[in-house]
């Protein structure tokens, strides 16, 4: 059996969440994948193959976890959480997914509420491929999952995220609310949201992490190693996660991967797209900026909320918009520019008499919900945590160390 070592993300260097390698036709893309004809050979379709099967996945102490994964069978290699799907709305998405496992499997994209599903690809059986065409929905942010016996298929690896981009427009969405659009016409272009001197004004739609956040209880893991069809009742009942994880990573691997870490300069405002595939609710808080809540499960927000601390229930999909500022609590004279604060007056912290400076300025991101701080019952702080940090000034001059 393969096996998912955080080491060898971690080569990675980045691409730990791993975009699926997708098959396009022609146009409109903002992946600069060159990519295969897609099947139809028409603009504006893409085309994703997945298996499902088993890996070891390793958690932050070391331990090997048994997982269902899906894999992207153009590279072969099994990942947790699933492949991102990333399309523009509107494009015609072909999705095959073939069950390599023992018992029966599926695949669901679920809407807003009271919507129907973007796709359900029903019962697929042990070793049957299916495939489904279907059109990316409207702008937003998407969770799938395997949904049978739930929540246990989900619950032992099944899940992803899935992007769609809009077509026009400078906000995330197909059809944002008066109140969101209003906002990102604001960024860059208000005395509240300076712009970045070197950044064009607003959000860029590349300017966006995927935080999806699940657990693990590796008892249950266990049993769906040896072969026993786990009760989704005594799933429900008994779960106690030992592991809270980030896009499949937790504690000091989530804080320094540049694929969950949320990086910029003063100016350059980016979305979070925080999708929960547990059975544990969180509640995300980050320091140094507060973040504006633009949609939850699909539906845009018509009061968007401004605010530290926001929970996330199981299956729930909801987008921040961080917007980058000058942090409004930092110390010093809010003319002079932080650069020259940061010998000075921030955060001596490494060293002390000799005075190595913080630099990039690093801010937490954790969960309030206490326990998921922890990994293996009590490894503080190796759970839901991850960086937020600033790399330069509003005037385009990066801090001493910015490197990205
Ligand atoms: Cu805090």
């Amino acid at each position: 059996m393969k096996e998912i070592k955080r080491r060898d993300f971690l080569k990675l260097a980045g691409a730990t969440l791993v975009l699926a390698a997708c098959s396009r036709g022609g146009g409109g893309s903002t992946e600069d994948q060159s990519g295969d004809q897609s099947p139809t050979g028409q603009p504006g379709a893409v085309s994703f193959n997945f298996r499902i099967t088993e890996a070891l996945v390793e958690m932050i102490d070391g331990t090997l976890v048994y997982s269902w994964v899906f894999e992207d069978t153009a590279s072969g290699q099994p990942v947790l959480p699933g492949p991102v799907i990333q399309a523009e709305e509107g494009e015609l998405i072909s999705l095959t997914i073939e069950n390599g496992l023992r018992e029966n499997h599926s695949f669901l994209v679920p809407s807003a509420p009271g919507s129907p599903d973007v796709v359900d690809f029903g019962m697929i059986a042990p070793g049957e491929k299916v495939t489904k065409s279907f059109t990316a929905p409207s702008a937003g942010t998407y969770l799938y999952f395997d949904p049978l016996n739930a929540p246990v298929n989900r619950v032992l690896g099944l899940h992803g995220a899935m992007v769609v981009l809009p077509k026009t427009g400078n906000t995330p969405y197909s059809v944002p609310t008066p109140a969101v659009q209003q906002l990102f016409n604001d960024l860059g272009t208000t005395d509240h949201f300076p712009k970045h001197a070197l950044s064009p004004a607003g959000w860029q739609r590349d300017r966006f992490r995927i935080w999806l956040m699940s657990q693990v209880d590796p008892a249950f893991n266990a049993l769906a190693q040896s072969g026993v069809i786990i009760n989704p009742a005594d799933m429900r009942d008994n779960f106690l996660p030992r592991y809270f994880t980030i896009n499949g990573k937790s504690g000091a691997f989530s804080s320094h991967d540049h694929s969950v870490v949320l990086s910029g300069r003063i100016g350059q405002p980016m979305l979070v797209r925080i999708l929960n595939a547990g059975l544990f609710t969180h509640s995300n808080h980050l320091h140094a900026n507060h973040f504006y809540v633009t949609s939850v499960n699909n539906v845009v927000r018509e009061n968007v909320f401004n605010i530290d601390s926001f929970t996330i229930s199981p299956l729930d999909r909801v987008d921040w918009l961080v917007p980058y500022i000058r942090p409004p609590d930092i110390a010093g004279d809010p003319d002079t520019p932080l650069r020259e604060l940061i010998p000075n007056e921030l955060a001596l912290v490494i060293g002390g008499d000799i005075g190595v400076p913080q630099s990039p300025l690093v801010f937490p991101m954790h969960c309030h919900v206490e326990q998921s701080q922890t990994a293996a019952g009590g490894n503080y702080p190796q759970g839901t945590v991850t960086h937020f940090e600033f790399l330069g000034d509003i005037d385009g001059v990066d801090f001493p160390n910015a490197g990205g």
